[in-house]
């Protein structure tokens, strides 16, 4: 109300202020609770959007790993493939029975952690193992032994990513099917990342 302007004397009344003061009162109560709405909203939606972020996140490293260890897998089966002489496999690998270990996409050959002599493919003086885990490739003669000349070739790949989740059921990664370790129950080592196929000899 401007200065010097006349005020009707009903409004300088208590009954005024007092109406005045609740209507200011309810106007602030109402708007704490709009402001707690909205912010709780805020929250909500903040946390959606971290999900979807994160879920997000998972499934990218899932993919990249995935292309990894199917690239590894795909390596050994090509160094199998190359054989011009079957029967020089068995002198190379493991033949019905134990598995051949291998760090899929990475140079840690034997599977000890490190960098040992011939390891370092790209020369950089460290160990670079992309995929945290193991391959393991099975091959039996399918043919009549001991002529065989179609070999059954098998590689699956297991892998932890970084949160620690396991892809693949051979949780530690010895190429071995354990107790406990076939979650499909399918009687063999299982991995979203396996190759299972014919070789025949050139
Ligand atoms: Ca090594
Ligand atoms: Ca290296
Ligand atoms: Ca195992
Ligand atoms: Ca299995």
């Amino acid at each position: 109300m401007k200065k010097g302007a006349f005020t009707p004397p009903f409004l300088k009344s208590g009954l005024v202020r007092e109406i005045r003061a609740k209507a200011v009162k309810r106007r602030a109560g109402f708007t704490l609770v709009e402001l707690m709405v909205a912010v709780a909203l805020l929250v909500a939606v903040l946390l959606g959007l971290l999900g979807v972020f994160i879920g997000c996140a998972n499934l990218n490293e899932t993919s990249r790993n995935l292309t990894i260890a199917m690239y590894g897998a795909q390596e050994q089966l090509e160094v199998i493939r190359n054989y011009d002489d079957f029967d020089m496999i068995a002198n190379d690998f493991f033949v019905n029975g134990s598995p051949n270990l291998f760090d899929p996409a990475g140079e840690d050959d034997d599977l000890d952690g490190v960098l040992d002599a011939g390891e370092d493919d790209n020369g950089n003086g460290v160990l670079d193992s992309p995929l945290n885990g193991a391959g393991a490739m099975f091959i039996s003669p399918f043919g009549a032994p001991p002529d065989a000349d179609i070999y059954q070739v098998r590689i699956v790949v297991t892998w932890f990513q970084k949160g620690g989740r396991q892809i693949g059921e051979d949780t530690d990664l010895d190429g071995i099917l354990d107790a406990g370790e076939d979650d499909n129950n399918d009687g063999v080592l299982s991995s979203p990342a396996q190759i299972t196929t014919l070789v025949t000899e050139r």
